[in-house]
Parts: structure tokens; sequence; C-alpha cells
């Protein structure tokens, strides 16, 4: 920061601005999250300077003896930490790499099988106006009428349809993916899952969700979600790529190549060797012990929000949670989500408008907002902190314009950071 500041005080002046708004704030965001320092400082390093078209092995330019030492790890990391002997950890981010997958095992037009995103899926999991509903023939599922996924109507859907691809995995799910059930489903069409795990995947290094592996032929998660690493994808299948990378047929043996021919020449140029740096630090922390304890403090999080939210009257879709997320229908209380957002907001704590299953009301401003222990977890809260949030939550849902809610929930807002200091250890910012 210091090179920063004396080089260039105008962005320096905005991040220390925004290092200052992290502080502050409780940011509840569940896709968000904090890094380590050792995180950070992989990603603000000279490998920014590198470039490496190829893999480890197989480059297109010389001097990449450190840069494929660095990925090896990365994926060799991946693969121990998830299940799968395959890992390709050059995505920039998960829309690359679901773009990547679907480029590898679907021909334009063929059809693709995803959960809707008003229903909790991903833009890139076949909706409209993505690539993924634009080049390719896709079919949606959603939920029950409370929020569930329903497994038989999944099934029914993929016997009619006959996707080649099922991606499964979403962002405003609160429930268990049953991934065994989705195995089968796909099987029984003979369809590729993909499981999209990007929200819960250090849920699942953590061992606080079933793993997809032994189930879902590919598996993608970004990498800056629970996972708490750098921004970031890596894709995970089974088996051995050819060497060399060659043309081939689009089977599950051949999986590894596809994928990786995919993401490089397919789709991507030289990979983000910094990123990869840091993603190799965070499957590193991710494989601690004391991870382990973060993901089941996640949860832990998560459900004593949820209990103090149901006990305060608020509406959870599902009626509580498995994961990191909960899931408010907020018009009860005679507001919507983007107002109670913006309440939220102005009371210090960060969540985020989204729409709740057969929502009524349009995506811009929905009826429900998306909250997550994730990041609050990292900088230590615990069940107790998190009661004091989900009254302080419930307070501002019920009366959003009353600005003496607003302010006397900025206090203790202010009285939660300051008992739990984030980047305590970052001088010179
Ligand atoms: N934007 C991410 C999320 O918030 O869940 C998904 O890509």
């Amino acid at each position: 920061m210091d090179a920063l500041q004396q080089r260039d005080p105008e962005v320096a002046a905005h991040v220390t601005a925004e290092l200052q708004r992290q502080r502050e704030q409780l940011v509840m965001i569940p896709s968000e999250n904090y890094v380590s320092p050792a995180v950070l400082a992989a990603t603000g390093s000279v490998l920014t300077n590198k470039y490496s078209e190829g893999y480890p092995g197989k480059r297109y330019y010389t001097g990449n003896e450190h840069v494929d030492a660095i990925e090896q790890l990365a994926r060799v990391r991946a693969q121990k930490l998830f299940g799968y002997s395959h890992a390709n950890v050059q995505p920039y981010s998960g829309s690359p790499a679901n773009h990547a997958i679907c480029f590898a095992l679907l021909n334009p037009g063929e059809t693709l099988m995803g959960m809707h995103l008003l229903y909790g899926g991903h833009l890139t999991h076949g909706w409209g106006v993505n690539f993924s509903g634009t080049y390719y023939h896709a079919v949606q599922y959603t939920t029950n009428a409370d929020g569930w996924l329903d497994y038989d109507a999944i099934a029914e859907l993929a016997r009619a349809e006959r996707p080649k691809l099922i991606f499964c995995g979403g962002t405003a799910y609160p429930r268990t993916i049953d991934f065994a059930r989705l195995g089968e489903i796909a099987r029984s069409v003979d369809a590729f899952l993909v499981a999209d795990v990007s929200h819960i995947a250090g849920l699942i290094a953590a061992g606080v969700h079933p793993s997809p592996a032994g189930h879902a032929d590919v598996m993608m998660t970004t990498t800056h979600k629970t996972l708490r690493g750098p921004r970031g994808a890596v894709i995970l299948c089974s088996g051995e790529p050819s060497n060399p990378l060659k043309s081939a047929p689009r089977t599950r043996e051949n999986l590894p190549t596809l994928i990786d021919r995919a993401v490089f020449p397919g789709l991507q140029g030289g990979p983000h060797d910094h990123q990869t740096a840091a993603i190799a630090v965070a499957l590193g922390e991710a494989s601690t012990p004391a991870f382990t304890t973060y993901g089941r403090q996640i949860v832990a999080n998560a459900r004593a929000l949820a209990e103090t939210l149901l006990a305060e009257g608020c509406t959870l879709i599902t009626g509580g949670t498995d994961n990191h997320l909960l899931l408010l229908d907020v018009t009860p209380h005679g507001t919507t989500g983007r107002l109670a957002a913006e309440a939220l907001s102005r009371a210090g704590i960060s969540v985020n408008a989204n729409s709740i299953p057969h929502d009524p009301r349009k995506p811009f401003d929905p009826s429900g907002i998306r909250i997550g222990t994730p990041a609050l977890t990292t900088r230590g809260f615990n069940e107790n902190d998190m009661r004091t949030v989900g009254n302080a939550i419930a307070a501002v849902l019920k009366t959003p314009t009353d600005n003496v809610t607003i302010e006397r929930t900025r206090q203790t807002v202010r009285e939660l950071c300051a008992a739990h200091p984030l980047y305590a250890e970052l001088a010179g910012v």
C-alpha cells in the first residue's frame, strides 16, 4: 500500500476507503468473504508479470519452471481436497468455467438442463440471455411451492427432454443438495452431471455438506466464496488427459482432455498465474483442521440466525437452512427485497435483494433478500453474535423507514465490528 500511495494516491484512497467499508459493515452477502493476508500476498505478487499459455510441462513460453510448480501444487491440492483425479485451475472465474464445460461437452443447439435462476440457480445454467440459454437448448427445473428441490419432477423433466448435460447447484438454495439422487437421474438419461458447488465448496471441504465426488462427472467451483480464496475457479473430473491434448469423443473417460482443451486453447489465453498461486494457498488453508472448524461454524451461525429470525416472525423459504445462507420473503413486513436491502445497508448490514421461488415480483425489485454467514464467521462471529445480528435485522425489516431503528442498528453494528476487528495485521492502511 505504501508504493500505491506514493505512485497513485487517488487509487490508494479508494482502496483504503473500501477496506474501511469492509471493516465497518456486516458483510452478509453469502457469496462474499475475506481472504487471508497470505492469499492477498499471492494475489499481489510478481506472478502477474508472466505469460504461461499451456499446462505444466507443456507451455508455449519459456521461463515457466516456477509457474509450473505452482500450478501443479494447486492442481494436486484441489484433487486431494475434493476427491477427483484431475483438476484444471486456470478458469478466470465461475462463468468462464461453466462456459468451458458447455464448450467441452455440447454442440451448439444441444440440450442442457439447469436450475432456473429465479428459483436459486445461476445465469450460466441456461438463463435465456446468457450464452448458456442462447447457444444451447436450455430447459430449466424449479423448486416446489415451498422452495425445496423436487427430485421426482427433475427426473421426469430429464426423461422428457433427454439433456446431454445437467447442471446442479445454485446461488440461493438454503438446503442440502442430494448429489447421489441427481447422479442417478443423469445416468438414467445418459447425461453428464455437472455440480456447480461455487457456494458450498468450503462446506464440502470442511465435511459439512456431502461431496459430489462419485456422483457428478464434473465439479466446478469458484474459489472466492465459502472456499475463501482469490477470485477464480477450478474444474474437477476423473481420469487423465491425453498427452498431447487431442480432439476426443465426448465420453466420460475423455473428460480431462475435453475440459483442458476447452479452457485452453478453446476459450482462454494465458492463465492468471498470480490467481493460480493464491488458489493454491487457499486450497492449502482449506485442507487444515482450522478450516473444518470454520466450515462448521458457518453452518452453526446460519442456524442460529435462522432460529432468531423465525422467533421474530420472519418468513424463511423452506423454513430454515442447512448451509451458509438464508432466503427470506420480506413482503409480509410490507416491504420489498430492494427496499429491505437498502434499509439494511443504511444500518450497516450488507445483504442482497433476491427472487424467491414463484416470485410474483420482478428480479430488479423482488420479494426476498439473501443473507449469508461466511464472511462474518471469518471475522470470528459466533452463535451469540448471530442472535444479536438476527434481532437487529428483524427490527429493520419490521420498520425499514424508521430512522431511530436504523441508527440503533448502526450502533449495534459498530459494537460488533469493534469486537471482531478485520485485517488488524495489515499495516499502512
Ligand atoms: N454473483 C454470485 C452470487 O452472488 O451468488 C453468483 O455468480
